[in-house]
């Protein structure tokens, strides 16, 4: 029998598929062959002893295996930052005032327009870093700071040049609708007519975006402007997400079920209809506890709820420089149970199995299964609820990536 390339032995594999807590397997081994897993089992069902069986052994000695991490909801491109602006939400004014007073959201485009793409790339690839140098395998990147269609192509160019120069995955989402850009003073349908027949277009002509988000809300667009963006996405193939119910609930959920989005994100004034929709289409809902607590926010999203009807939740850090600036997924983790109650493996099943669902990627990525990319990580830990318990910190011995192990 022909050598496999690469095994990894004696770890305890918390495979987040299957039965059990953590789709657990005790004192196994995975096998890599051209970037795959190409087996896994336990030690004692190997056929044959390690030497012989691969070209490279890795003892791990009983330590555990997970998953790469996955953040399925970030917007990690923009220029500057907003400190100024929480200096000021500390005294008082709201995160919808600020976006009122023309601040927020449109500060950062003005910050990220003047950016060149080389300086772009240097800023993102910092925060990149960090989020990988947790075991993160795999980023969703959101466009949004753009707003006009030179600066949203940038951006988009930008978090593909980070896939490709990075040993990470990296899906793009254009986020047009993200904001009303000042220049359209009151204009919202010019500008959502901009991005469905001119920004959109483009990006999909580059191959640019992987799918469609808007910002459905008061400060952001409303249920009829949505609809437009998700039937211009539709008429390109493009799967579609969406950031709602974060502040409000304008129903923006179970417009987005309609379209049989991947996921619904942030959630917090989802209610049962809502809940009841995304269990109809099968949309993963994504929580974001860093924007939650960042913000000060006192509504819960709807955990039970979503726990009763199956909703599979995932975890992210919604990275940005306004509402969450938080740059660690396992942070995230921690968050998620102090914060939502939820268990250390809804926990951990929310940046990986769930979160590959929330990009469609679950084929691919996400949990450890023959025939899957071979994205693990080695951790030093006693049991997998660790990676929730710690706050901060807690760091990899190694992550492997496509079969490779990341440097
Ligand atoms: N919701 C958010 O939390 C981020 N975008 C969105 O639609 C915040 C973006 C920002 O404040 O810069
Ligand atoms: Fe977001």
């Amino acid at each position: 029998m022909a050598k496999w390339q690469s095994l990894w032995v004696n770890a305890n594999l918390a495979t987040m598929s299957g039965k059990g807590a953590y789709g657990t397997l005790q004192d196994s081994a995975i096998a890599v062959e051209d970037g795959k897993i190409a087996w896994l089992g336990s030690m004692s069902d190997l056929p044959g002893s390690s030497p012989e069986l691969a070209n490279t052994v890795h003892d791990c000695a009983g330590q555990w295996i997970t998953p790469g991490l996955i953040d399925c909801h970030t917007h990690l491109l923009f220029g500057g930052n907003r400190v100024k602006e929480f200096a000021l939400r500390l005294e008082g004014a709201s995160y919808e005032e600020i976006a009122k007073a023309g601040g927020g959201i449109r500060s950062t485009v003005a910050a990220t327009r003047a950016e060149s793409e080389d300086e772009l790339f240097e800023s993102g690839c910092e925060r990149l870093d960090r989020l990988m140098s947790e075991g993160v395998t795999t980023v969703e990147i959101k466009s949004g700071y753009g707003l006009d269609t030179e600066s949203e192509l940038k951006m988009l160019r930008v978090a593909r040049r980070l896939g490709e120069e990075l040993p990470v995955r990296i899906k793009t989402t254009f986020l047009g609708a993200h904001a009303l850009p000042a220049e359209y003073g009151d204009d919202s349908a010019g500008y959502i007519d901009l991005v469905c027949t001119e920004m959109m277009p483009a990006a999909a002509r580059e191959g640019l975006a992987d799918a469609v988000d808007v910002f459905c809300e008061g400060i952001g667009f409303n249920i009829d402007e949505t609809r437009q963006v998700f039937e211009a996405a539709a008429s390109l193939n493009l799967p579609i997400k969406g950031h709602t119910e974060q502040l409000s609930n304008l129903g923006g959920t179970k417009l987005v079920c309609e379209y049989g989005a991947l996921s619904a994100d942030h959630l917090e004034y989802l209610d049962e209809v809502g809940v009841e929709a995304m269990a109809d289409s099968g949309t993963v809902a994504v929580l974001l506890p860093g924007a939650f607590y960042f913000l000060r926010e006192t509504q819960l999203p709807p955990i039970a709820a979503l726990r009763e009807h199956n909703v599979p939740i995932a975890i992210a850090t919604d990275l940005n420089p306004g509402s969450s600036p938080a740059q660690s997924v396992l942070m995230m983790l921690n968050m998620a149970a102090t914060l939502f109650q939820m268990t250390p493996e809804e926990a951990l099943s929310g940046v990986t199995a769930h979160a590959s669902r929330a990009l469609g990627i679950q084929e691919e990525t996400g949990t450890l299964e023959a025939g899957k990319s071979a994205d693990f990580v080695l951790w030093d830990i006693s049991e997998p609820a660790e990676l929730t318990y710690w706050i901060g910190n807690t760091k990899p011995v190694q992550t492997v990536f496509g079969g490779t192990v990341r440097a």
